[in-house]
């Protein structure tokens, strides 16, 4: 596949063969977004400020890419009719990278985008969609029946991928859901909910934070990780579509990725970050998003050096 033109994420030189160890997907689907606009823009300006993001992680010996093959792909995009169309349009596009040897890292696009990338996971012959483990950093619960009266929609793509059959979902950093979905987090055994407010209670007790990082280590199978940026405390992503405040901070985000990718019982075999909206003024939403995907990314890497021991 070729590659987006002069657009690289981090700004790398980039080989255009394969075969690649990262793939940057853009998938800027805006839809059904209820509260803000520019979902569609994200993608691209998430890649732009990771122009400005440093290239060098403590966790790594050597500057990004540290060796690694990366490959910012062409963005998706569909002039599909309808939204059902366009999510299929979306799982087509995700097929090649989900089957191939490359970790994908999709950024988006709303939310949305998470059902039909689990449905071309699921496509891949002989995998084990169902003992997969979603990981969601978000602000919501994602629990919904209807959004609106759409059933594709941000609100509702947890609960549509439970349907499509995945193992079970952990969900960190929830504030802001309503009684329905309460109740389901109630009474379903495949959701676990880690909600902000007993993360970060008002008297500072990390308790609470600490046995939801240490429990991170009990994941067994594969695990997709999806961060919606309305998990980051509101004031770290301004633009996107619903920011809310008493949210992650950019290190608890990073305590909580780099435990995930740590784990000897897990595999994380992709991610995607969503719901970035380009500040109009200034830019801060999408270098939140740009210092997320860098994180993931150099965690990804570091599992690799160690498999390959030491050298890719
Ligand atoms: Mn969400």
């Amino acid at each position: 596949m070729e590659g987006s033109g002069s657009l690289r994420f981090l700004g790398l030189e980039e080989n255009e063969e394969g075969p690649w160890d990262v793939a940057i997907l853009q998938i800027p689907l805006e839809m059904t977004t209820s509260y803000g606009d520019g979902t569609s823009g994200g993608p691209q300006s998430c890649v732009e400020a990771s122009i400005q993001v440093e290239l060098f992680d403590p966790m790594l010996p050597n500057d990004l890419p540290c060796g690694a093959r990366m490959h910012t792909a062409i963005p998706w995009s569909s002039n599909a009719p309808d939204l059902r169309s366009q999510l299929d349009s979306i799982r087509d596009y995700m097929l090649p990278w989900v089957n191939g040897g490359a970790f994908p890292l999709v950024l988006g696009g709303e939310h949305g985008i998470l059902l039909p990338i689990m449905e071309a996971l699921k496509e891949i012959p002989g995998s084990d969609f169902s003992e997969l483990t979603i990981v969601q950093i978000d602000a919501h619960a994602d629990l919904r029946d209807e959004l609106n009266g759409e059933k594709y929609s941000h609100g509702t793509v947890i609960r549509r991928s439970l349907e499509a059959g995945i193992s079970s979902v952990i969900q960190i950093g929830v504030r802001a859901y309503c009684a329905e979905e309460g109740a389901l987090i109630e009474s379903d055994d495949r959701i676990r909910t880690w909600f902000a407010r007993d993360l970060f209670p008002a008297n500072g007790d990390s308790s609470k934070w600490c046995e939801m990082i240490a429990s991170l280590e009990e994941i067994e199978g594969p695990v997709w990780l999806t961060f919606d940026v309305d998990g980051l405390d509101g004031a770290l992503v301004p633009s996107t579509g619903t920011p809310v405040p008493g949210g992650l901070s950019h290190w608890g985000a990073v305590e909580a990725i780099e435990r995930l990718f740590c784990s000897s019982k897990c595999e994380v075999i992709g991610a995607d970050i969503n719901e970035i909206v380009p500040d109009t003024e200034g830019s801060l939403t999408q270098f939140s998003a740009a210092l997320v995907a860098t994180k993931i990314v150099s965690c990804h890497i570091n599992e690799l050096l160690k498999r390959k021991g030491g050298l890719l």
